[in-house]
């Protein structure tokens, strides 16, 4: 070891109390950043679980809510589909009824026509047996009578009764008669323009409006075929605009 000279011997002491108490500093310093360092990684990890808290809570407050949400729909839904459900059984209930109801009807108007049928039969065989001398003639004996005579029923329903005419004239603004009375069937409908101006003659009948195919100009003819085989009064009228508001209507009933 060399022998240390007298300058060295002077700072010697010097340097290792600046040497202490750099020593000192540095752990104080190093102290300090530990514990400073450990303050804020302790308020960092504070605030990131106060975070980290803070959205749980947000998510379980928004899942709870979608959840709640998504209940609500739910329960809108079934009470939709419950209404759904009752208002089918009340349409069923509906149709069923309306399926009743009109068999009801189907099973009334066979029944009218039937017994339509048996009153035709009946007048017909009555009036055929009457002209023959065998019944008396009478009404009440009538259906008895038609129902004996096996010869005159299938004549009867196999000839269709002769088309009955109706002779109509049109003038300004009228049709004349303007409400006349046939038999149920095919009805020829003779018209003549007597005015002075075109007219046509339209009927409303049981299948829908017919009408002749021209117009009539003054002094023309022309034949109007109508089936109008079902009871009731149908509308008839000249339908050139303007004429059946002025008089030109009327009805024709089937009796
Ligand atoms: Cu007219």
């Amino acid at each position: 070891m060399p022998v240390p000279t007298a300058r060295e011997r002077r700072i010697g002491p010097r340097l290792a109390a600046i040497a202490a108490i750099l020593l000192v500093l540095a752990a104080a310093t190093a102290a300090a950043l530990v514990v400073g360092l450990g303050a804020a990684e302790n308020s960092a990890t504070k605030d990131e679980a106060a975070s980290l808290g803070e959205r749980i809570a947000a998510a379980r407050s928004s899942a709870e809510g979608a959840a709640r949400e998504q209940g609500r729909a739910l329960d809108r839904r079934v009470v939709e589909l419950r209404s759904q459900l009752s208002d089918l059984a009340d349409t069923q209930d509906a149709t069923k009824h309306d399926l009743v109801t009109t068999k009801g009807q189907i099973a009334s108007l066979r029944q009218t026509i039937s017994t339509l049928q048996a009153t035709a039969r009946a007048t017909k065989g009555g009036g055929r047996a009457g002209a023959g001398g065998t019944a008396t003639g009478a009404a009440n004996s009538s259906r008895s009578v038609a129902a004996k005579t096996s010869a005159a029923k299938p004549t009867a329903a196999a000839m269709p009764p002769a088309p009955s005419t109706v002779k109509v004239s049109e003038t300004e603004f009228k049709i004349s008669p303007s409400s006349p009375t046939v038999d149920p069937g095919q009805v020829k409908i003779d018209v003549t323009n007597k005015g002075k101006i075109p007219h046509n003659l339209a009927i409303q009948g049981p299948s829908g409006k017919r009408q002749l195919a021209g117009n009539l100009a003054p002094g023309a003819s022309g034949t109007l075929d109508v089936s109008l085989d079902q009871p009731g009064t149908y509308q008839w009228y000249c339908p050139i605009a303007g004429h059946a508001k002025l008089g030109m209507k009327g009805t024709i009933t089937v009796r």
